[in-house]
């Protein structure tokens, strides 16, 4: 709450400090995203367009088949991106599910880019079974802190959340979890998911800090948008507390100006989602991103 409380300037000058002694930067990781399973949900986060409990736009599509997944990570390549995202909206995989995904990891990597999943709650025994595809890293985010959770999600606890990471971590993959502002919670709540990531044994090497796209449909769908500063001030106290991660700059960049992105970049942002889509919303577009990586002399990695 401190680093939250400091002048503006001062907090940018200190996060610039932390991440000039672990970062280049002038360099910005790039990840495409793309969704393998669409829709449907049985989990009713509220700020998500994929619950089948609320009444958004998404349709529910089957598990995409391996050819159209490795059509999308070929372009992910081509455009410039350094690993592939893969995500489903499931609240957990079921095993047959888990053995089709391990084959599109081995098939990403063998293109010669990273991998990632998100997938839900792993059950004993499936990240074993990613790591041995192959898999580079497992995207679970907390979303918030322990307790405003349960006004955002009820068909699973925070609890389940972590006990997803302990079984990712002990598999020997690296993590990717962050969270989601602007969804009502308070200064405090953002502080303490921070903390939270700080204090763990072995922080996550990715840490997306996703500013809330509301969903016309979902019960988050009319949320005014959290202050701009509040956010950029999120992106700085995550840099301090989290030295040696990658900070993502994530959903939410379409509605950002490049003027407000590179504040988010001063900030110690250095990794964002590239490409025309998140899962199911827009993302900035990237020849709009490789006008700004080159108005900043960005080198994109
Ligand atoms: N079903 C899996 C899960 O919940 O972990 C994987 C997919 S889920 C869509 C992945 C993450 O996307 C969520 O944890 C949340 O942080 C982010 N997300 C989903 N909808 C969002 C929205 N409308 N705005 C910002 N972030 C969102
Ligand atoms: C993360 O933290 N953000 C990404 C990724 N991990 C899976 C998802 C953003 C989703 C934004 C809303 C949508 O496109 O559905
Ligand atoms: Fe399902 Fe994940 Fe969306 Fe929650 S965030 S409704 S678990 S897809």
């Amino acid at each position: 709450m401190a680093l939250y409380e400091m002048p503006f300037m001062d907090l940018i000058w200190k996060a610039q400090l932390v991440h000039r002694i672990h970062f280049d930067a002038n360099q910005i990781q790039r990840s495409a995203l793309f969704s393998i399973k669409t829709g449907g949900c049985s989990e009713d986060c509220k700020y998500c367009s994929q619950s089948a409990r609320h009444d958004t736009t998404v349709e529910r599509e089957p598990l995409k088949p391996l050819a159209e997944v490795l059509a999308a990570a070929r372009q992910a390549k081509t455009q410039g991106a350094s690993r592939f995202c893969m995500g489903a909206a499931w609240r957990s995989p079921k095993d047959k599910d888990l053995e089709a995904v391990a084959e599109m990891v081995r098939e990403v990597k063998a293109l010669g880019l990273e991998t990632c999943l998100t997938l839900g709650i792993l059950k004993d025994g499936q990240a074993e079974r990613l790591k041995e595809a192959g898999l580079d890293f497992y995207n679970h985010n907390l979303d918030t802190d322990a307790e405003f959770y349960p006004a955002i999600v009820s068909t699973h606890t925070h609890d389940d959340r972590l006990a997803t990471l302990d079984q990712v971590r002990a598999a020997g993959i690296k993590i990717c979890s962050g969270g989601i502002v602007g969804m009502g919670e308070t200064r405090r709540n953002r502080a303490g998911l921070l903390v939270q990531f700080a204090n763990m044994p072995k922080p996550p090497e990715s840490v997306p800090i996703n500013h809330l796209v509301a969903i016309p449909g979902s019960p988050l769908g009319d949320l005014p948008s959290l202050d701009h500063f509040e956010f950029v001030r999120t992106i700085a106290v995550a840099r301090i507390l989290l030295p040696s991660s990658h900070i993502r700059l994530s959903a939410g960049r379409q509605s950002m100006s490049d003027e407000m992105q590179t504040l988010c970049f001063l900030a110690g942002a250095n990794s964002v989602f590239y490409g025309d889509n998140l899962l199911t919303t827009d993302n900035a577009k990237p020849d709009q991103d490789d006008g700004l990586f080159q108005k900043l002399d960005l080198k994109a990695v």
